[in-house]
C-alpha cells in the first residue's frame, strides 16, 4: 500500500510524535457527556440524536430532500470503505462488511455506490466514490466530484478516470445532491509536509465545494497505528497528544478548523462492536449530519425568500 501514501504524504517522524499526557491532565477535546467519565451506553444516546435531528429537518414543508446525503472522499486506502462498515457494525452491534475494503493500492471503488443507513439512521445516506489518485488518469476526477456534489452523477456511475461524466438530460436522473462532504485520510499519512500535487488537487477540489457551499468535516482513521494507548483504550483518544498533533496536521492540510476534524478507530480486525469504540465515529457522523441538515435548513430558507420575493412582485 506504501505507494500512494509515499507520493502524498511524508510520514510523521516518530521522534517529532509528543509524549502523551499524564492521565490525569485535561482532554484537549472536552464534550459535557464524557467530561464524567465515558459510559458505553452513551453511543445509544448519539445515535437518538442523530436520529432525531435528521427526521427534524427532514419533516421541514417543502425540504429538497428526503435523506441527509454524505459523500466520503479520500485517497486510495483512506479508510472511506471501513468508516462506511464501521457505521453499519454499530448499527448491527456485530461486525458488518457490507463495503469492499482492503489492501489495495489503486481504487477498490470504481463505481458511484450509495449505503442507506438503517434504524434510527435510515434517514442517512453514505457516498463512496472512486479515490483521489495523482498520477495521470488515475483516480476520480475533480469534475466528477462536482458532479456528484450536485447530484448529475447516478448511483451505480462508473468512474472513468481519463474521461469525464457527461451532463445528461435524463429526465429519470433521480437527482441525490450531497449535503455534507466527510474528507478521510489516515492519521499514519498526516504531515504538514504534503507534496505539492496533493495540496493542487485539494485546492481544486475545495474550490468547487467552496462554489457548492457544502461544508465538510475530516476523518481522521486509524488513529490506533499512530497511538497506542488510544489503541489498548479508545477512551483515551482526546487526552492522547499524539492524536491531538495528528488531527491539527489534518485541519491544516485540508484547511479546515481544528473543531472540524475527528479522530476515529474503524472495525478492522475486531470480533465484535464496543459502546465506547462507537462514541468517536458517532460524534463525527454527528457533525456531518449537522452540517448536512444545516445546509439543507439554508437551501429551504432561500427557497421561502424567493417565493416571498415572487408573491411580493405579483402583488405589487
Ligand atoms: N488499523 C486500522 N486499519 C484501518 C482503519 N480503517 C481502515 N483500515 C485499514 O486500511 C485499509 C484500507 O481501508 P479501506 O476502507 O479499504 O480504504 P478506502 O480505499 O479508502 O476505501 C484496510 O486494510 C483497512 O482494514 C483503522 O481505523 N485502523
Ligand atoms: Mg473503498
Amino acid at each position: 500500500m506504501a505507494f500512494f501514501k509515499r507520493k502524498l504524504f511524508k510520514k510523521v517522524p516518530k521522534h517529532e510524535v509528543l509524549q502523551d499526557l499524564p492521565a490525569s491532565a485535561e482532554p484537549w477535546r472536552s464534550y459535557n457527556d464524557l467530561n464524567d467519565g465515558w459510559k458505553e451506553n452513551y453511543y445509544l444516546t448519539l445515535l437518538s440524536k442523530i436520529g432525531e435531528k435528521t427526521t427534524k429537518v427532514l419533516n421541514k414543508p417543502d425540504v429538497s430532500s428526503d435523506t441527509v446525503n454524505i459523500m466520503l472522499l479520500g485517497y486510495v486506502q483512506s479508510g472511506k470503505s471501513s468508516t462506511i462498515n464501521s457505521f453499519y457494525s454499530i448499527l448491527d452491534k456485530e461486525i458488518c462488511k457490507r463495503a469492499k475494503s482492503g489492501e489495495s493500492t489503486t481504487s477498490f471503488t470504481q463505481k458511484y455506490t450509495s449505503y442507506k443507513l438503517e434504524d434510527k439512521l435510515d434517514k442517512i445516506v453514505l457516498y463512496d466514490i472512486m479515490g483521489i489518485e495523482l498520477g495521470p488518469n488515475q483516480g476520480v476526477l475533480v469534475k466528477d466530484i462536482q458532479g456528484c456534489i450536485v447530484g448529475d452523477i447516478k448511483h451505480d456511475y462508473k468512474f472513468n478516470p481519463c474521461a469525464e461524466h457527461k451532463s445528461t438530460s435524463d429526465k429519470d436522473l433521480e437527482r441525490k445532491e450531497i449535503h455534507c462532504v466527510m474528507y478521510c485520510v489516515d492519521a499514519e499519512s498526516v504531515d504538514e509536509d504534503v507534496i505539492p500535487g496533493f495540496e493542487t488537487k485539494m485546492q481544486d477540489i475545495e474550490s468547487e465545494l467552496r462554489v457548492a457551499s457544502q461544508d465538510r468535516i475530516v476523518l481522521v482513521t486509524k488513529i490506533d497505528a499512530v497511538c497506542p494507548e488510544t489503541k489498548a483504550d479508545i477512551t483515551q483518544i482526546f487526552q492522547s497528544t499524539k492524536v491531538k498533533t495528528v488531527v491539527e496536521k489534518a485541519a491544516s492540510v485540508f484547511r479546515v478548523p481544528v473543531n472540524q476534524v475527528f479522530p476515529i478507530k474503524n472495525y478492522t480486525n475486531e470480533m465484535e462492536t464496543d459502546g465506547n469504540k462507537n462514541i468517536p465515529l458517532l460524534l463525527a457522523l454527528k457533525k456531518a449530519v449537522d452540517f448536512g441538515t444545516d445546509y439543507l435548513r439554508q437551501r429551504l430558507d432561500e427557497k421561502h425568500r424567493v417565493y416571498k420575493g415572487d408573491k411580493q412582485e405579483s402583488t405589487s
